[in-house]
């Protein structure tokens, strides 16, 4: 029974992972999962379900896809979104064809047989497709980013939308030459079928002196449209686990009452001023988000 609990995402990490080394294994025999609470205020809330037996079962799952399996049909997701980097300053745009308003130059799709074609959603973007390909292949489109510092951090960031349904999207940093090394991967994200804004922070592990961004899709998940795309030098740092979240455990029979010391959010995105007052209940814990 895993039920109305509240799983807080601090590494886009899946926050569930029910894992079985034995084939054939049903979860459903392990009891109830519902009525949890994900808060993933650094991306999407996203879970795993893994049995050796069922390859395409290591991927990640959105909540969506958690629920398809019958966990969680009453689950609530929090509001709140937060930086996970705090940026000093930002350099020049490194992609020369991210709006795609005259074509999809400069990007290519990568096994052979994908096709980058230009379409009308978003006002004029890039939809990329493969034909039917099995469940753990994946395929990428990337485009050139110039040279890379060690240690550099850049934001992607871009607008997208999978027409009909969810897309898992991997970002990653990769050398522009052979052995085509990658340097910088970020969590897999969950795009939807609402055109929205993302942002993302990598950091190159390796100087290169060309590289690429790529946006990869996991499984039959195409196609995936993609528009205004930038790769921006930045200067700054990734919060530490400290900085992002603030957890107040109370493990005594009595309640027990906090003051901000700082201005706070709490998980349902409510702000709080410094001063304000809390009371975390006898065993249990609050958490508490710093603002800036
Ligand atoms: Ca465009």
């Amino acid at each position: 029974m895993i039920r109305g609990n509240t799983f807080i995402d601090t590494a886009g990490l899946p926050m569930i992972s029910l894992n079985s080394s034995e084939a054939g294994y049903r979860f459903d025999s392990l009891g109830q999962v519902d009525a949890n609470r994900y808060c993933a205020p650094y991306g999407e809330p996203m879970m795993r379900h893994s049995r050796p037996d069922v390859p395409w079962s290591r991927q990640s799952l959105t909540l969506g896809d958690w629920r398809r399996f019958g966990y969680d049909a009453s689950a609530t997701v929090c509001p709140l979104t937060l930086p996970e980097f705090a940026e000093t300053g930002a350099g020049t745009q490194r992609v020369a064809n991210g709006s795609f308003t005259s074509g999809v130059g400069g990007w290519v799709a990568h096994p052979g047989g994908t096709s980058l074609t230009r379409t009308d959603l978003l006002g004029g973007a890039l939809q990329f497709n493969r034909g039917p390909l099995d469940a753990l292949a994946s395929g990428n489109v990337s485009t050139t980013t110039g040279p890379m510092a060690a240690g550099e951090y850049v934001r992607v960031a871009w607008r997208g939308l999978r027409p009909g349904g969810e897309a898992r999207v991997m970002l990653y940093l990769m050398r522009n030459a052979p052995p085509w090394d990658i340097v910088a991967r970020s969590p897999q994200r969950v795009i939807g079928s609402d055109p929205r804004s993302y942002v993302q922070y990598l950091r190159s592990s390796a100087a290169l002196a060309d590289s690429r961004v790529a946006f990869e899709l996991t499984g039959a998940e195409l196609p995936l449209v993609l528009d205004d795309v930038t790769v921006t030098p930045v200067t700054g740092r990734f919060l530490t686990e400290g900085e992002r979240l603030e957890v107040h455990l109370n493990d005594t029979s009595n309640a027990r009452a906090i003051t901000a010391s700082a201005p706070r959010a709490d998980l349902a995105g409510t702000r709080y001023a410094t001063g304000a007052g809390f009371v975390v209940p006898p065993h249990s814990a609050l958490v508490l988000v710093p603002l800036r």
